[in-house]
């Protein structure tokens, strides 16, 4: 039995089958390159914070160069900040000065990455902050960077939330009508409120206002889950669930979203950069619980995705080359399917195939309970090469998989078994 989430508004049988996204985190963070809170965690002031503004310029930008790294990785789809909590705008918003086409660089840095990625075939995910450290009217919270700051804070009461929350909808109404097919929309994200602060959340963002426009002007959107109103997906961060995600007990559609280092946004000296191994064993672990994997670069200050960046997607992309036959078009294996240990399974459910993802590559054999009677043909996935099998004569239906002694020469090796219909 494989679980099955109930519909949502938007259509998502395309991500369900696509499984893999990118996710770009650019904006003036890039410059100071130390993490995109960058502004929040150095209580740095927006007149502080104008010298990033003032010499913003990315010059080495070139989206195509984006999309053909991400397509090559294996990517579906991506999702790009329009705006993150610094407040700054990658488009020529009509409701802000504080745009990319009044930096040094001067042009819209969005229509030109929507088409990019749009030609190779991926499909288009904005990013949008619901936080706003730059608006005027928007008010202190626990993340505001002025949260430290008496006089700044006892302004507040002439700031104005509803006003931000109108450039809010104003904002959000330009990205669903000026980039063509809008796929998915990713609001980030609700603020819980402390014994200093208030939090911000549907009340404040009016959220059933934002989801009734986007719907009317992309009707198949997918919305994720921040704004405080669960949409179409759910939206674990920084970890791998142990299951199949559920809300009130019952299965969701979900995407992990994670980041190659400690940081969404270019962070130059942050050395906690995951291997192509444990990269592609998250996708994996994420497709074998029935979830997508969103992964995240997060470009220059120049327009460059980093070495370290590439090196990865380059790593991942190898793999899925000849292994995206194990993700694509899978979800999680059948719960009478008993998976051995150090491996995870993803099953296609319209081909009737199995993969076998072996994280620890065994001596000689791989015993597979109970499916002894269920497979008609076994392969590698990496060349196609035939896995002998032995079925038990003890009648307990055990399958035994003859391996090669040396392990494949790839990061996770995949054993393709052809189920009998
Ligand atoms: O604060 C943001 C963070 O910078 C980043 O954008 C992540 C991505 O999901 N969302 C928020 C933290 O949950």
């Amino acid at each position: 039995m494989i679980p099955i989430p109930e519909k949502t508004p938007g259509n998502t049988e395309w991500f369900v089958h696509d499984r893999f996204g990118m996710f770009i985190h650019w904006g003036l963070y890039a410059m100071p390159a130390r993490h995109e809170w960058v502004k929040s965690y150095e209580r740095i002031s927006t007149e502080q914070y104008e010298k990033y503004f003032k010499f913003f310029n990315p010059d080495l930008y070139d989206p195509k160069v984006w999309a053909k790294a991400a397509k090559n990785a294996g990517m579906k789809y991506f999702v790009i900040t329009t705006k993150h909590h610094e407040g700054f705008c990658l488009w020529d918003s009509e409701y802000t000065s504080y745009k990319a086409t009044n930096t040094p660089y001067g042009k819209d840095l969005l229509k030109p990455v929507v088409d990019a990625f749009r030609e190779e075939g991926l499909k288009v995910g904005f990013y949008h902050s619901l936080l706003d450290w730059h608006h005027p009217h928007y008010t202190v919270d626990a993340n505001h960077p002025m949260r430290d700051n008496p006089e700044y804070i006892a302004r507040d009461k002439d700031r104005d939330l509803d006003i931000y929350a109108e450039y809010l909808y104003k904002q959000s109404e330009e990205l669903m009508t000026k980039f063509g097919q809008i796929d998915i929309l990713w609001y980030d994200f609700s603020v819980a409120k402390t014994t200093r602060f208030e939090g911000k959340g549907k009340d404040q963002w009016k959220s059933e206002k934002l989801i009734e426009m986007v719907r009317k002007h992309q009707p198949g959107i997918i919305v994720n889950d921040r704004t405080q109103i669960d949409q179409d997906i759910k939206t674990p961060e920084q970890y791998q669930p142990r299951e199949w995600l559920k809300v009130n007990g019952k299965p969701v559609i979900w995407e992990a979203c994670q980041t190659f280092s400690g940081a969404w946004g270019y962070h130059r000296d942050e050395e906690t950069w995951k291997s192509v191994d444990m990269l592609v064993q998250m996708l994996i672990d994420s497709v074998s619980k029935g979830g997508n994997l969103l992964l995240n670069v997060g470009p220059t200050a120049r327009g460059e995705f980093d070495d370290r960046a590439l090196e990865r997607l380059q790593g991942v992309g190898t793999w899925m080359k000849r292994h995206g036959r194990s993700i694509y078009g899978c979800t999680q294996a059948p719960s009478e399917f008993i998976c051995p240990k150090d491996s995870r399974y993803t099953y296609n459910p319209k081909t009737n195939t199995l993969y076998v993802h072996v994280f620890a590559w065994p001596f000689r054999h791989l015993f597979l309970d109970d499916m002894a009677d269920k497979v008609e043909y076994a392969q590698l996935l990496n060349d196609g090469s035939e896995i002998i099998m032995n079925k038990s004569s003890g009648g307990d239906n055990l399958l035994t998989l003859n391996l090669p002694v040396k392990k494949p020469g790839v990061t996770v090796p995949v054993i393709e078994l052809f189920l009998k219909k």
